[in-house]
């Protein structure tokens, strides 16, 4: 257990250092929004999921494509613009989809996934499948109308639904304490009768145990479950820097969380000989996939106009 949950983390972090590290170059071809340091979140909640249970997530969504066992070279010819990419390189890094192991969508457009997700938990419901769906969604998602119109109708049809609410404390600059008037998020899932607890401090063991007896009451029938797991964005909101010199956050606010990254405090659990391998391993894992992006096709122009909406 401890060795898979390790390598899952550690493949996030590296992907992702990878993705910072070459985009500067301008291979990739769409924005990216890292999770560096937020990564126990995907991974923990993900390991308390069967693999036919699904997830949607936000823009986001390195950490959570990953955690489901999502492709890596189709998340990496996808950062490229490559035809090979999981989305033929027209979405890019916001909207990662790997169907086949359980990564329905990802949205740019803050808080759409969350009624997606209750769609899907009610079409399985109705069909009377046991899937559980997993929502990701952030701090700043659920200052949107349409997240309590979706926690209603989760509610009232009982659905099979875990809520998690990454917060991160920002929307992209505005602190939470600027933007939000009222209650607390988890006590808004308890206004719409769905039982929530909030989770302090990141430690992955305490998500998995939390969320995993979750999981297995929404199984049986118990309606949704919400989490707000509380976390921070190492990186600026958008790109591959830091940006404790932009004004709006100092680096002082960073340190415990820096103090306790969950690559580092899971990794430090395996011996020195199994921590080495998996890293060797998933090294040249991540080589491969971007070796394999770099070379691989753009879309053709026949694909110009193909999965996109027409009016006439
Ligand atoms: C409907 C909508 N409104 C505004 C935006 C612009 N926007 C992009 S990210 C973001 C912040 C969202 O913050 P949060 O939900 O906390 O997620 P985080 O980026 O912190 O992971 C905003 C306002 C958007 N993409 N979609
Ligand atoms: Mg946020």
């Amino acid at each position: 257990m401890i060795d898979r949950l390790f390598r899952s983390l550690f493949l996030i972090r590296r992907v992702e250092e990878e993705i910072a590290r070459v985009y500067p170059s301008d291979k990739i071809m769409s924005p990216v929004h890292l999770s560096i340091g937020q990564e126990a979140i995907s991974v923990g909640v993900c390991a308390t999921l069967r693999p036919e249970d699904v997830v949607f997530g936000t823009y986001r969504c390195h950490a959570l494509y990953l955690a489901k066992g999502g492709n890596l070279k189709a998340m990496i010819a996808e950062l490229y613009g490559k035809f090979a990419g999981c989305a033929k390189g027209k979405a890019g890094s916001m909207h990662l989809i790997d169907t086949s192991a359980g990564v329905m969508g990802a949205s740019a457009v803050v808080s759409s996934t969350i009624p997606t997700s209750v769609g899907y938990a009610f079409a399985e419901k109705t069909r009377g499948k046991d899937t559980v769906v997993a929502c990701f969604f952030g701090d700043g998602a659920t200052e949107e109308g349409v997240f309590h119109e979706a926690l209603n109708f989760a509610s009232l049809k009982k659905l099979p639904v875990v809520f998690i609410c990454e917060n991160n404390y920002y929307a992209i600059h505005s602190t939470e304490s600027a933007r939000r008037g009222g209650p607390e998020i988890t006590a808004m899932a308890q206004a719409h009768g769905i039982p929530a607890i909030k989770l302090e401090g990141m430690n992955i063991e305490e998500i998995i145990q939390s969320v995993g007896k979750a999981v297995e009451e929404i199984r049986n029938g118990g309606g949704p479950r919400f989490f707000e797991i509380m976390c921070y964005r190492w990186k600026e909101h958008v790109g591959p820097n830091d940006d404790f010199g932009v004004g709006y956050r100092k680096k002082e606010e960073a340190e415990p969380w820096l103090a306790n990254d969950q690559v580092q405090v899971v990794g430090n659990k395996l011996s020195e000989e199994d921590r080495r391998r998996i890293e060797i391993a998933v090294e040249a894992e991540i080589a491969e996939a971007f070796a394999f992006a770099e070379s691989a096709e753009l879309p053709p122009d026949s694909e110009l106009l193909s999965d996109i909406f027409r009016t006439h």
